[in-house]
């Protein structure tokens, strides 16, 4: 079969995070440039739209704590099994995740968080952080992004109960009088079931506890325009989490689109056992703040969030909601690479984009692959990526974008022995 490449040589013994050193192994693959987003916490900038938006959501949910300020480097028990992840979940691998070292990550969701957050004695809470995934590179993914959870618990008594069904009457009786036309699928089905534990008639109260929250999110966030001839519309998917059942998705029609909001479910109870809670049941989502934040303020690139430039940040006013003015776009830069893998390797999508992020940063705005093969004779693999150089913020030189394409091929003959074609 074929092998994934390492580079034991070019390692540095340790990497350093928010002030603690960590010892690296053939596992780590954290690089410096995402290494170097983890101390900036965009969800806590003053006037950021990211900060904004954490407190516009916050705002609808005014008795819960209200959390922003957990390390990223988590341990993969806590980012996967404690939440009953599989053994060979996708998600655990080296291509799709951040190692400092085999046991220490940076985690790829704030659900990470959960079980310690329970075991504190919260009942109702958001957490909001910065959150790592390996990925591909354009204008609406970047391998840092924020999101929120939140979670609310009950007395899984008849008392608890009661108030789960005044507070389901409440936010239900809000949701009438206002213009939103909700799409839903039942709160228990064949494929997205009540948990065993579980009284189902609990679950299903909780169950549309959980909707009639999120409804009611939506409203505050996207409802602005909302009318009797034009209302919000979202929409409820059946959806499957491991630490999650029932689990839903949410989408919300804007601007002429549905936009992919956030997941959630009814919380495996194995998570609040694990966290030491006994007697409650309760539910749980995770949105990502970029995705909302891009409709919500007209921005059109993800890495825009990045940007230190005033005529970026310059518009943006902490609580205000207003719709960014594109300044002009700069002219792109396309470099094609073609290359030869050694024999019987394999070079992953997500490592070649964080070889060009490393030399690039910012400045690349996406990788498209345009060819790949394996020669029938030699067997070995070729591939071809088209690169595309643009700033945000400024013309880029010939020389300069030039001297980047260099330091990519240089990074991949040193890290990943090819041979340029
Ligand atoms: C999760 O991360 C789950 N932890 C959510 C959850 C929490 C489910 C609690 C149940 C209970 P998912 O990978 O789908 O799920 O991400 C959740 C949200 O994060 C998505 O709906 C999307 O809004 C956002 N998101 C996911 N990937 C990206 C990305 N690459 N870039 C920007 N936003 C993303
Ligand atoms: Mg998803």
């Amino acid at each position: 079969g074929r092998r994934p490449l390492s580079t034991p040589s070019l390692r540095p013994d340790f990497v350093e995070i928010l002030g603690e050193r960590y010892a690296t192994d053939p596992i780590t693959n954290v690089t410096p440039s995402i290494l170097s987003k983890v101390p900036i916490r965009l969800h806590t900038q003053p006037s950021h739209p990211l900060n904004t938006l954490r407190t516009l959501i916050e705002s609808n949910f005014p008795d819960f704590s209200h959390l922003s300020s957990f390390s990223p480097v988590v341990s993969p028990f806590k980012n996967f099994d404690e939440l009953s992840f599989p053994k060979d979940h996708p998600g655990r691998s080296l291509t799709d995740s951040y190692y400092v070292n085999k046991d220490l990550m940076l985690r790829t969701h704030t659900s990470a968080h959960e079980v310690e957050v329970f075991r504190e004695g919260q009942t109702q809470w958001l957490l909001t952080a910065d959150v790592y995934r390996r990925d591909e590179i354009d204008g609406s993914h970047y391998p840092v992004f924020h999101q929120m959870e939140g979670a609310r618990i009950f007395e899984a008594t008849t008392q608890g109960m009661k108030e789960v069904e005044e507070d389901n009457f409440r936010l239900e009786r809000d949701l009438a009088r206002s213009n939103i036309v909700i799409d839903d699928i039942p709160n228990l089905s064949a494929t997205n079931p009540v948990q065993d534990v579980h009284d189902p008639v609990h679950s299903e109260l909780v169950a549309r506890n959980l909707k009639l929250s999120l409804n009611t999110l939506m409203l505050r966030l996207f409802g602005g325009a909302s009318s009797k001839e034009n209302p919000l519309r979202v929409r409820w998917i059946e959806a499957y989490f491991p630490f999650t059942s029932p689990s839903f998705e949410v989408e919300v029609f804007f601007n002429g689109k549905w936009l992919e909001i956030l997941g959630c479910g009814v919380v495996n109870q194995a998570t609040l056992d694990t966290a030491g809670v006994q007697g409650q049941i309760g539910w749980a989502f995770g949105l990502g703040l970029e995705r909302i934040a891009m409709v919500l303020f007209g921005i059109p690139d993800i890495r825009l969030f990045w940007s230190q430039d005033q005529r970026f940040l310059s518009q943006f006013s902490q609580g205000a909601i207003t719709t960014f003015k594109s300044y002009s776009k700069y002219p792109a830069c396309f470099k094609d690479v073609s290359f030869w893998l050694p024999q019987a390797t394999n070079l992953h999508e997500n490592d070649f984009c964080d070889l060009v992020r490393d030399a690039a940063g910012d400045l690349v705005e996406d990788v498209k692959k345009l060819d790949d093969f394996v020669h029938p004779k030699t067997n070995r693999q070729s591939l071809c990526y088209r690169i595309n150089y643009r700033s945000m913020d400024r013309s880029l030189s010939n020389e300069e974008v030039n001297d980047i394409q260099k330091q990519v091929i240089e990074k991949l003959k040193t890290q990943f022995g090819v041979e340029i074609r």
